[in-house]
């Protein structure tokens, strides 16, 4: 057994670095030696071993920019993480890492696209690789490619221990995370027919939901340099991000969790509120001016926000449509609006378009439909919102058809690939039921009239991207 209390994370990019990592170091700091806590960290995926490698050859230490809006930054070396490894070499190193008492819970990000929702939020048991994940743990042989294969083969692990009890938090930007977690992984193991540990799961696992909120770049290329020169040590995977910072989590842990309130945490039985708010504001407001300033040429978040028609764009967007229709407020949603556009406009950060722009169909659900939903059932044709989704489409239309070049990485580009191949792929796109869950069926108007604004606003970018 380790001789600290453990946590072990899946997923090691930067964001996991600059938050769950970030909180746990500020933790450390206030406790004596023989109470901290540490963070094993363990790469999932072939296509993301750089990081770790880089990591695990500085013992998992790494600094950590973080910089404020009027660009006064600060330099932290991030001491939390003291174990690195990859799973997508040697999945065997799951029994290892899991078979130690000392193991309290998993904190996860693996990206919107990671969790294979179909549009009811349920597991996509169709998709190749949870079928192939699937065979795997049935079999007990191959390596897994997938969070639901991995995080199987640690709870059967776990199920064998007489303290096997353990957290499951995930810390990516889905509504009702936790839930949702919890709901397509009783689907997986059910499909994998392991009903033993369906049963040993609902007595020593939870699931907490939580909201997460850093804005945390790629880190830039001359960043490094940066820390040699200004710190005066070599890094090989540094990070930066914003100095905002928010971590909201339910109080449902299996086992213990370390006293992460003593930096700033939040522990709630209401999570929703803050993760809704959180949602629609901030992910809902990047989603909306991504694709838009993408086909202006703006390379930078901060440069949507300082085009003054884009800015206008957004606010309508939030105040008319997003704000009014925010239920419960957990805070002062004005407030919050203009908090989370300085932070947008933060040229220090320069997010890069690039970035925010990934993943588009498996957000849209997310980040967008809810807002366009509850204007409709309210009876308020949600103008700026029509507006960024013809944005989105004209941006993916373009982009499939080799007429505007953009490095877009989105696991679930058949999707759109299929529209494009249709006789009217606008219709197709309108009519697919996993982006729009029978909500262009419920509102007809609002389809024909999206549909009109659409190809207005293909014929005026058709003409930029000839
Ligand atoms: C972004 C988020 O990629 C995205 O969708 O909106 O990564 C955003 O930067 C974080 O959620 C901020 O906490």
């Amino acid at each position: 057994m380790s001789e600290h209390n453990r946590l072990v994370h899946f997923g090691i990019g930067a964001f996991h670095r600059g938050h769950q990592a970030y909180y746990l170091h500020l933790l450390n700091q206030q406790l004596p030696e023989e109470e901290r806590w540490y963070y094993t960290d363990v790469n999932l995926r072939e296509e993301t071993r750089a990081i770790p490698e880089a990591l695990s050859k500085q013992n998992g230490r790494f600094h950590f920019k973080r910089i404020a809006p009027d660009g006064n930054a600060d330099f932290i070396e991030i001491t939390s993480i003291d174990r690195v490894e990859d799973a997508s070499s040697d999945p065997s190193i799951i029994n290892t890492i899991f078979n130690d008492d000392a193991v309290k819970a998993i904190t996860i990000t693996v990206t919107e696209g990671g969790y294979y929702l179909t549009e009811s939020n349920d597991l996509n048991l169709t998709h190749p690789e949870i079928i192939h994940d699937i065979q795997v743990v049935k079999s007990g042989n191959g390596k897994p490619k997938t969070l639901f294969g991995y995080l199987t083969l640690a709870l059967m692990v776990r199920q064998k221990m007489a303290n096997g009890a353990i957290t499951v938090a995930t810390c990516d930007n889905l509504r009702d995370n936790g839930n949702r977690l919890e709901h397509a992984f009783a689907q997986f193991v059910e499909a994998a027919g392991l009903d033993d540990l369906t049963q040993w799961i609902s007595d020593g696992v939870t699931f907490p939901c939580s909201m997460v909120d850093r804005i945390t770049p790629v880190p830039p290329k001359d960043l490094a340099e940066e820390i040699d020169r200004v710190v005066g040590k070599k890094d090989l995977c540094p990070i930066m991000g914003e100095d905002f910072e928010q971590w909201v989590i339910e109080s449902k842990f299996a086992a213990e969790f370390p006293p992460l309130e003593k930096v700033g945490v939040t522990f709630t039985d209401k999570v929703h509120a803050f993760e809704e708010a959180k949602i629609r504001i901030l992910n809902g407001g990047h989603f909306g001016l991504s694709y838009v300033g993408a086909l202006r040429g703006y390379k930078t978040y901060d440069e949507n926000v300082r085009d003054d028609n884009l800015n206008e764009l957004l606010k309508q967007y939030h105040q008319r449509e997003v704000i009014p229709t925010i239920y419960e407020h957990p805070f002062d949603l004005e407030n919050y609006r203009q908090v989370i556009v300085l932070r947008f406009s933060n040229t220090f950060i320069a997010d890069s378009i690039e970035r925010i722009a990934m993943d588009s169909i498996s957000k849209f659900p997310q980040f967008i439909l809810p807002t366009i939903k509850l204007n409709l059932e309210r009876g308020y044709v949600p103008t700026a919102a029509m507006t960024l989704v013809s944005y989105w489409y004209c941006f993916l239309a373009l982009y499939l058809n080799g007429r505007f070049q953009f490095n877009y990485k989105d696991p679930y580009l058949h999707v759109a690939e299929k529209w494009m191949q249709e006789s009217d792929p606008v219709k197709a796109f309108l009519a697919d039921p996993d982006i729009w869950q029978g909500l262009n069926k419920r509102f007809p108007l609002f389809g024909e009239q999206l549909e009109e604004q659409i190809k207005q606003t293909l014929d005026d970018y058709q003409e930029r991207y000839p």
